[in-house]
Parts: structure tokens; sequence; C-alpha cells
């Protein structure tokens, strides 16, 4: 069978990220625009670190699994100080899971944007000593003092950028849910579509739009990221995107056409996104190098995603690549 490795698979620690209160469905299923079932279901999977979800790797012909924490994760939290104490504690915890699992799991930090030092830190701790295979950030990073979030362009967290850089890693851009007042503006009526259903995509391209419009991938132009869900959109809009920039950069310059950094700069994995013709645009726009395989565990059934990707109508090559090739070699598995 195909082998695998998979990429966007998530974990919790309930106890580091809400500092020892205990998770909340209903409030993560209000937020993430879910059924409370649908949350509780999910859940106990996520819990599951060991027998479960090696058997469902075994079944999907997973060999690797890089684990993630679930979002908000350390984004969401407030408090710059808080966020890095759960930070460590979470990448301790993701590192002795990945000690454990005879070479199953490999790790994603989380670091706390929050504070650029801190982060920084964290990174060289996480990335250096723990060894993990590159950062999970779920999105903006929340203001310890205003409901508003901080997205990854701004100047402050330049230094955290520098460090990234320069160690050679990949920052995986997760979504998380919108904003309050995005939300509300877009939604309102309609919960239904602020999540995984729509809202998470137009949210996650915008922000990783933001980085490639403030010139990060002029000024680190060895720098990767990885958007899932088979791009976010971006790849089927890409054309208009660089078409209408064309007409109106309203300054703001950069260097090179959207193709080229989505060929140089990104990549994107086929998590929670079964969709051939989605795949096949994917292929035709950054290419079946830039393509990596991912699950979106727990919200998604592995078998589910690995019965696609084997009858994906694409090359034997392609297929190859992007189950597990690319994966091996960016991540030096
Ligand atoms: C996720 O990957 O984080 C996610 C959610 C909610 C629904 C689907 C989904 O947080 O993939
Ligand atoms: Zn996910």
């Amino acid at each position: 069978p195909l082998r695998k490795i998979a990429i966007e698979e998530h974990f919790m620690d309930a106890g580091a990220v809400h500092g020892g209160k205990a998770f909340d469905p209903v409030a993560f299923a209000r937020v993430s625009g879910l059924e409370v079932d649908f949350v509780k279901a999910v859940m106990r999977r996520m819990n599951d670190l060991h027998e479960a979800r090696i058997e469902e790797m075994d079944a999907a012909g997973i060999d690797v699994s890089i684990l993630s924490l679930t979002a908000a994760g350390i984004e969401g939290i407030a408090d710059p100080a808080a966020a890095a104490i759960a930070a460590r504690k979470v990448n301790d915890f993701l590192a002795e899971t990945v000690a454990k699992a005879d070479g199953r799991y490999l790790g994603f930090a989380s670091i706390p944007f929050q504070d650029a030092d801190a982060a920084v830190r964290e990174l060289e701790y996480s990335i250096g000593e723990l060894g993990f295979k590159g950062v999970m950030v779920n999105g903006y990073v929340q203001d310890p003092d205003q409901d508003v979030g901080h997205y990854l362009d701004e100047e402050r967290f330049l230094p955290v950028w520098e460090a990234i850089a320069e160690m050679g890693i990949p920052v995986y851009i997760h979504p998380r849910p919108s904003l309050p007042q995005v939300r509300d503006a877009f939604y309102g009526q309609h919960p239904e579509l602020a999540g995984a259903t729509w809202g998470f995509a137009p949210e996650t391209a915008t922000h990783a739009l933001r980085l490639v419009y403030s010139g990060l991938f002029d000024r680190h132009p060895g720098l990767n990221v990885i958007l899932g869900h088979l791009g976010e959109t971006i790849p089927y809009f890409s054309w208009r995107i660089q078409r209408c920039f064309e007409y109106n950069p309203l300054g703001h310059q950069v260097e090179k056409r959207l193709q080229d950094y989505l060929c140089e700069n990104f990549y994107i994995t086929t998590s929670g996104n079964h969709f051939d013709q989605a795949l096949i645009c994917a292929v035709l726009t950054i290419g079946a190098d830039r393509i990596m395989f991912a699950t979106d565990y727990p919200f998604e059934m592995s078998p589910d995603a690995a019965e696609w990707i084997e009858k994906a109508p694409i090359s034997e090559n392609d297929k190859r690549k992007i189950a597990h090739g690319n994966a091996r070699a960016l991540f030096g598995i």
C-alpha cells in the first residue's frame, strides 16, 4: 500500500492550555461553529494518543504522524506570561509523547508569539533540544487587553520570523475561529458558516496573504509556510489575486508574483479536503512537490483521507510525493 506521513494531526493538552481548568465542550462548540455532540466525539479521539490513534494510523497506512496542539492553542491565551508557561508545558508533554511512540510520532512546537523574546527562547528549546520539526501557529495571536488579534505580519513578530528563518524550519498556519467582530459581521444569523464549513478558510487565507504582501518572503526567501485544507482556497483564487493586486497595489510593492511565492515559500496539505477537483487545481498551481498528506485527525477519520489519496486521479509519482516523499525531504524523516 501507499505509505503515508500525516502532518496535521492534533492533540489537546487541556490542563496546560486552560491553566488547569477542564476543557469546556460547549464553549468550544460555540466558537468553532460545531455541534456539541460532534465536539464530544472528537475530543474522545483527541485525547487518545496511544491505542486507538495508532490503530487508525495502521489502518490508513500512516507510518508517522506529526502532532500539533489543537486550535486556538497558545495563540488564544491573552496573558503573555501565561502563554509562555503553557507553551513550555505543552512542548514537554508532546516531547514525552513522541519519545514513547517508537518513531510513530513527531512534533510541531507551540511558541508564545505574545512575547517575541519568549517565543524565540521557546523556539530554541523546542526545536534545538526537543527536536520538533517546525512550528504550528493557530491563526492570529490574542491581545492581552482587548478582544483583538495580532496577525504575524506585524512588525513586533519580525525577530521571531528571523529566528525561524535562521533555523530553516517551516511554520504551519492553522485556522482558528475569527475574531468576534468578524464572526458577527460575516456570519450573524449563520453560525453554521463560521467554522470549518467556510469561515476558517478566508480567515487563514487572509493571514497568509498578509504575510506575502508584508514582504516577509522578500526578507526571508528561504522561509516555508504550510497551509492546510488544500491551501485554504488560495490556489483556486491565486490568478485573480495577482491580477487585481497589479492594478491596485496601494503602496505594497513586493518583488515577485503571488504564484512565485506559492511555489517558493508555501506548502499545502490535503487535511480535511478530499476533493479531486481541488487537488488537481493545487497540483496545477503549486505543483505536487509542494503538497503533503494530512488527515486533520480527530476532526476527520484517517482511513477516509487515506482511501481518497490512494484513488486520486493523479500520477503514481505525484501520489508518492504527496503521501510521504515531500514530508520526508522537508522534515528529514
Ligand atoms: C480543526 O482542524 O481545528 C477543526 C476545528 C473544528 C472543525 C473542524 C476542524 O477546530 O478541522
Ligand atoms: Zn486541523
